[in-house]
């Protein structure tokens, strides 16, 4: 039986830490829009909590999450496209104004309007929708930056820049090759985004394998035990409500409003695709994929 989003998705306050912890390694820890919408319930958990003053997000297993879970896209219907001259049908124009354009901007926003430092403890790569997440938040640490990537693979699933990519991205990669990674789904490697994107930290991947007979799970547990007592070190003596009046500062109204307007742009203009059946039948063909590599 399926995981309910509360078993895959697992949470507990350390203060000044609200920590938010992936934990399906098993699908490499995809997620469905339902688990995506419980982690916004999170969020807010965390943003009206007056201890909390980062919202750290952790995971397990090889990846940090590889995007949405092809198994919670519903199948592709016969080709929904508009015969010449017809327009879209409006049932379906409704459906996926629902279970597209609406849930993927709620989830983008409540990342964008977070007033919470929200920082990422990468364990391995991040894919999709969870990749821009990433690029959301303000720091950014990875326990192995030669296994760590970010990938967006939108075009090759029909799909178009989402999760305020369109803003995210070229401020923090550059706009040219931004262009060259978005449009072709190609990968950035941690080695391209260490100190733009990733931040350095004290954890070493190498010290964390020393030790007989260690699986991955053991490693990435212990990543983020000691990640976290890495940042509660940093904040021995700091003043923690300057922190989120610094946030205010560097994230100022104007940027935060073009990330909100980005993300309104990208969610209406993938619309289309996903009324035409577009990126339901690319994930459908992804799944069946998966299925015959493993079979
Ligand atoms: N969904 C569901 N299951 C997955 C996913 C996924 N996205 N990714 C991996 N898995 C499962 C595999 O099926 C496999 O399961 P099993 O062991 O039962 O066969 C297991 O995880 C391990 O995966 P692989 O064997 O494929 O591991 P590899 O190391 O060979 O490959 C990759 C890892 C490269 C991540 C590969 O699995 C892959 O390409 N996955 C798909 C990634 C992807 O395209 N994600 C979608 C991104 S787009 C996005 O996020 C925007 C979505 C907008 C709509 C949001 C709706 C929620």
């Amino acid at each position: 039986m399926a995981r309910t989003s509360s078993q895959k998705i697992a949470y507990f306050k350390q203060a000044p830490f609200f920590v938010i912890t992936l934990n399906s390694p098993e699908t490499l820890n995809a997620l469905s829009y339902d688990d995506y919408i419980y982690i916004t319930t999170l969020l807010e958990l965390s943003e009206n909590d007056p201890e909390c003053f980062f919202t750290v997000l952790q995971s397990s297993g090889r990846f940090f999450s590889s995007g949405a879970d092809f198994n919670s896209i519903p199948p592709n219907e016969a080709s929904a496209a508009p015969a010449p001259g017809a327009g879209r049908d409006p049932d379906k124009v409704q459906m996926w104004l629902e279970n597209f354009l609406c849930k993927n901007q709620y989830i983008t926003q409540s990342f964008i309007r977070h007033s919470k430092i929200l920082i990422a403890c990468l364990n391995g790569p991040a894919i999709g929708l969870s990749a821009a997440i990433v690029l959301i938040c303000d720091l950014v640490y990875a326990m192995d930056i030669d296994k760590t990537y970010l990938q967006f693979p939108f075009s090759k699933l029909g799909l178009s820049n989402e999760g305020a990519v369109s803003w995210t991205l070229p401020r923090k990669f550059g706009r040219n090759r931004s262009f060259e990674r978005l449009l072709f789904a190609k990968r950035i490697d941690g080695r391209e985004i260490e100190g733009t994107v990733i931040n350095s930290s004290k954890v070493s991947s190498t010290d964390l394998m020393k030790g007989a007979g260690k699986n991955t799970g053991d490693v990435v547990q212990e990543y983020n035990r000691l990640i976290l007592e890495e940042l509660t070190a940093k904040c021995a003596n700091v003043y923690l409500p300057t922190v989120l009046k610094m946030k205010q500062l560097l994230r100022d109204e104007s940027a935060t409003s073009q990330m909100e307007l980005l993300n309104s742009k990208e969610v209406n203009g993938a619309l289309p695709f996903w009324i035409d059946g577009i990126p339901q039948g690319r994930f459908q063909a992804l799944k069946a994929a998966k299925a015959a590599k493993k079979a």
